[in-house]
């Protein structure tokens, strides 16, 4: 059967869930992940893409109890914050000094801060530094925003891209199947609303990212059904830009799992969701989770880019990750061009950025997003 499904991809043609299952449980992963590779490669070449971004989480009182979130504080609980906008704007500017062209803002579900509080904060970021992309809030923070505010999620898309909200994170999708997600994170948004979120806002001209929350009770069953619905709206609409797994990390949770992916499981996840997820065009390596060195090897099993210098990252690095919490942008350039690639820097969008190599200022963004 793999004779088979190699000809099928070499071809061109897409593969079915039934193929991808195969390919996941597959023990020749080096095979599959040639595979992988050379449809990498055929898109993408040696170019291996990375951002220079910074994390912001405006808060972590969450009302809702993932088992896997090592973040959250329940509402009233000590040590739970919401950030204002002034401080949010401060943190922001101490690090364009660095160059960033993006911040990354998500946390959890509050109970009181509803969409005029992220459009207060996305104006304030916007007025003092308007370069700087907003990539923001989880399709489960914009379900939960439309809960409380009391509106559809396109009137609460529309007002936040008007407050300068650039493109949705792929966060909150964590495993689409109900069993999954009444086990670890009951309540908070199902499948169809995390989809809908994403349509909506594909519809009204907002990109977004996708991703799977792996190594932890899912089977490979679910993994595929992830991958096939992630696939079917981006048949339909064409807004995501990127897929990133994410490996489960163990720690500070009331999970019930030791440990999370191995390296060989992560490669294999990577390498067929670049063959399955044939219309999406990157594929990342998010290092924070995976660690440097399977991110790094995983620029060899399908994926083309790699996120990003992150500096103040708490989600993962609470749940145990113990990966530094900032890259400079010649660690990961060395990184990748360790990995025999071409590191080349890009916006939020794709887009290829050229700087200033005395200054580091910014003397050109591609018009075009790298496209395959
Ligand atoms: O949805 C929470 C995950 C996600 C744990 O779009 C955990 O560019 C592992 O989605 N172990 C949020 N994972 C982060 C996210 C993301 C990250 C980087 C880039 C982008 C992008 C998006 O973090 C959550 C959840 O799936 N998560 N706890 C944990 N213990």
């Amino acid at each position: 059967m793999l004779d088979q499904i190699e000809a099928k991809i070499r071809n061109g043609e897409r593969i079915d869930e039934e193929e991808a299952l195969y390919l996941l449980r597959h023990p020749d992963l080096n095979r599959i992940g040639r595979l992988a590779n050379d449809v990498r490669e055929s898109m993408w070449g040696r170019r291996c893409t990375y951002n220079i971004n910074r994390h912001i989480h405006p808060t972590n009182v969450c009302v809702f109890r993932c088992t896997f979130c090592s973040f959250y504080r329940r509402p009233g609980q000590d040590g739970g914050y919401l950030v204002s906008p002034e401080e949010a704007v401060e943190r922001a500017k101490a690090l364009s000094d660095l160059g960033i062209t993006e911040l990354h803002m998500v946390g959890g579900c509050h109970p009181t801060a509803k969409t005029d509080y992220y459009c207060s904060l996305y104006r304030a970021i916007k007025e003092e530094l308007p370069h700087i992309h907003i990539k923001s809030l989880t399709a489960v923070e914009v379900a939960w925003l439309a809960r409380v505010s009391k509106q559809s999620f396109e009137e609460v898309l529309v007002r936040l891209k008007e407050a300068g909200l650039d493109s949705l994170p792929g966060g909150g999708a964590e495993i689409f199947a109900q069993r999954v997600r009444d086990l670890t994170c009951g309540g908070k948004c199902d499948a169809e609303e995390w989809l809908e979120v994403h349509r909506v806002a594909h519809r009204i001209g907002i990109p977004t990212n996708s991703t799977m929350l792996y190594g932890h009770i899912e089977t490979d069953e679910e993994i595929v059904d992830h991958l096939s619905q992630l696939r079917k709206l981006q048949d339909e609409t064409g807004g995501f830009m990127t897929f990133i797994p994410l490996a489960y990390h163990p720690e500070n949770n009331v999970m019930e799992i030791e440990e999370g992916p191995s390296g060989q499981r992560s490669l294999q996840v990577f390498a067929v969701s670049r063959l399955f997820l044939d219309n999406i065009p990157h594929l990342k390596a998010y290092w924070v989770m995976l660690g440097l060195e399977i991110a790094q090897m995983a620029l060899w099993y399908g994926a083309d880019d790699l996120d990003g210098t992150v500096v103040d990252e708490h989600i993962y690095h609470d749940a145990g990750a113990i990966t530094p919490d900032v890259l400079t942008v010649s660690d990961l350039r060395k990184l990748i061009a360790e990995a025999e690639r071409d590191p080349i820097e890009r916006d939020t969008l794709y887009r290829p950025i050229v700087r200033d190599e005395a200054t580091g200022q910014i003397l050109e963004i591609g018009k075009e997003t790298i496209a395959s």
